[in-house]
């Protein structure tokens, strides 16, 4: 009988450990596949790390719309890794539309607590504007090229109907800024006017209250890989080229694989499949170097113009919270921004006027008082290049400045994600750029040799987040991105056995 495929996957990440859990469980064909893992842990976005003796995330946080049609939802609860109030059909049913609104106060610049009623009206106004960038999604045309634009050209136009005195007009768009600035955490880029309009709509969401892991999201990761065998993945493999179509010769067997992969140590691997799960940024950094041949132009395309862009966490420990106990998020509001004005360009100066928001970690009796400041684009890179003595010299002026307190006493412990500098990550997820659509994700998607080749089919396929058309950026987009080439791969060799085998999820 004819040897079973070999099958190389890199990257044991999300995408890249459901990959092989997929394969593994659909057919004992795959029994000859192979984890190339560039790092020492598997997780990959997923890291878990200790503050104190408190487990927090320094990638993925939350389990996005925590319902059945979310597989990592799924996993988690199958692995018993989630609290009951998470596994509650309560809470699969909420809908929050993939806005999480929590209980929070907002400070602002002038050492005072805005008022709720004005933060509320505000978060009302921010939330409809951004659902009417939703609806250009089948539009024949779009008015401007971004989603910054639309929602800036429509506050312009709130801005004409406002009638209260200077002094609040002022307070409301500051307010307006704060949130486009967490919007660009969420979209994982350095300004809305670089997420493209007309596809916003595309990424979607589900029901459910989003959830985290009381012990760790790497909990997800770690069952995963135990459920591979010992060997499986490979650690410290960076791989640096794939040389593809080819007809390479295997000395002992004399077997001959269409696919070559090599490490950065200079140890090969030979395969007739290899599943790419590198992440984009790597990617857009290494796709000249890393194929051989090129690849062709339009992937080249779909890697360049799709956006990859930095989200980083600040988490803080205090001894004594200066929020209230049944406080989720601290929101800062800088009263000289406007999303109508440039914002500030000295980044030493000002770069952590781009924290919009701060999440308190909760509950307090398993965190105690931790918050974890989010911030997006170029000041989140230059925060990488600071050390954490000063990160937490600004962040304690900052404090002290919005509530107005000079004698409140600094963080006892920083702990912060430096996504940008990760030679294996590159930036923190991806998102639509303008000039980019969904049909750039699809092209990353598709698999080498392009359909039509006389080459044997599937040498090289690609996962990972930012393959998924519909839930790029999000763990489960990973997982069923890694899903999809695993199935693809099974039907390549026998779909009615991957049928009859089917998984279990
Ligand atoms: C989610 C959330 N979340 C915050 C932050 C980050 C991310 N995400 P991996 O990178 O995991 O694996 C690839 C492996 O490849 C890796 O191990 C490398 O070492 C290895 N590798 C690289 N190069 C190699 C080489 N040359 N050779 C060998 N190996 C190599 N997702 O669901 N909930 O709360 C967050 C968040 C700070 C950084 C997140 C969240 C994203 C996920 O973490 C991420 O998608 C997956 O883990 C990726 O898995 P993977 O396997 O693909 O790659 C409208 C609209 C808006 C759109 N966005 C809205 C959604 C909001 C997204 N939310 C994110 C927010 C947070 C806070």
């Amino acid at each position: 009988p004819a040897s079973p495929p070999r099958v190389l996957i890199v990257g044991a990440g999300v995408a890249g450990l459901g990959a092989a859990l997929r394969l593994r469980r659909a057919s004992r064909r795959f029994a000859d596949l192979r984890l190339l893992e560039a790092s020492g842990r598997v997780g990959g976005r997923i890291r878990s790390a200790k503050l104190g003796n408190k487990v927090v995330e320094m990638g993925a946080h939350w389990i996005h719309g925590p319902s059945r049609e979310n597989p990592v939802f799924r996993l988690a609860g199958e692995y018993g890794l989630l609290d009951e109030g998470a596994m509650s059909e309560e809470n699969q049913q909420v809908d929050i539309g993939g806005h999480l609104v929590l209980p929070s106060v907002c400070y602002s610049s002038q050492g005072q607590v805005v008022s709720p009623g004005l933060l509320d009206s505000m978060g009302v106004l921010f939330l409809t504007l951004l659902e009417e960038t939703r609806g250009f999604l089948h539009a024949a045309d779009v008015p401007v090229p971004s989603v910054g634009e639309y929602l800036k050209e429509a506050i312009a136009q709130q801005v004409k109907e406002w009638s209260e005195d200077e002094a609040t007009k002022r307070l409301k768009l500051a307010i307006l800024n704060m949130y486009l600035k967490v919007e660009c955490c969420v979209s994982g880029t350095h300004s809305m006017d670089l997420v493209a309009l007309g596809p916003f709509g595309e990424y979607a969401t589900l029901p459910g209250l989003d959830c985290t892991f009381p012990n760790g999201y790497e909990g997800l990761t770690e069952r995963m890989r135990a459920l591979l065998p010992e060997d499986c993945v490979l650690f410290n493999k960076v791989v640096t080229t794939v040389r593809w179509g080819g007809s390479f010769v295997e000395p002992i067997t004399g077997r001959l694989f269409p696919v070559q992969v090599e490490c950065e140590d200079r140890e090969t691997f030979l395969a007739d499949h290899v599943l790419l799960t590198i992440p984009l940024g790597v990617l857009k950094e290494q796709q000249e170097a890393l194929f051989c041949p090129p690849l062709p132009p339009q992937k080249v395309a779909a890697i360049r113009h799709l956006g990859f862009g930095t989200n980083n966490k600040i988490f803080l420990e205090f001894e004594r919270p200066f929020w209230e106990p049944d406080c989720q998020v601290v929101e800062m509001v800088w009263e000289a921004e406007s999303p109508l004005a440039e914002p500030p360009a000295d980044l030493p100066a000002a770069w952590f006027q781009k924290i919009g928001a701060f999440v308190v970690l909760h509950p307090p009796e398993r965190y105690g008082h931790i918050l974890c400041g989010f911030i997006a684009g170029k000041e989140a890179e230059f925060m990488e290049t600071l050390t954490d003595a000063e990160v937490l010299a600004d962040l304690t002026q900052v404090f002290r400045r919005v509530t107005g307190n000079p004698q409140l006493a600094p963080p006892k412990n920083i702990l912060r994600s430096s996504w940008h500098s990760e030679p294996y990550t590159r930036g923190s997820y991806s998102y639509v750029a303008v000039g980019s659509c969904g049909d750039d994700i699809d092209a990353l998607a598709r698999p080498l040799p392009e359909e039509g080749s006389d080459l044997k089919p599937s040498q090289i396929l690609f996962a990972g987040e930012a393959t998924h058309r519909t839930f790029y950026s999000t763990t489960h987009g990973a997982l069923l991105s890694g899903w999809r080439e695993a199935d693809r791969l099974i039907h390549l060799y026998d779909g009615s056995e991957s049928q009859r085998c089917a998984p279990k999820l």
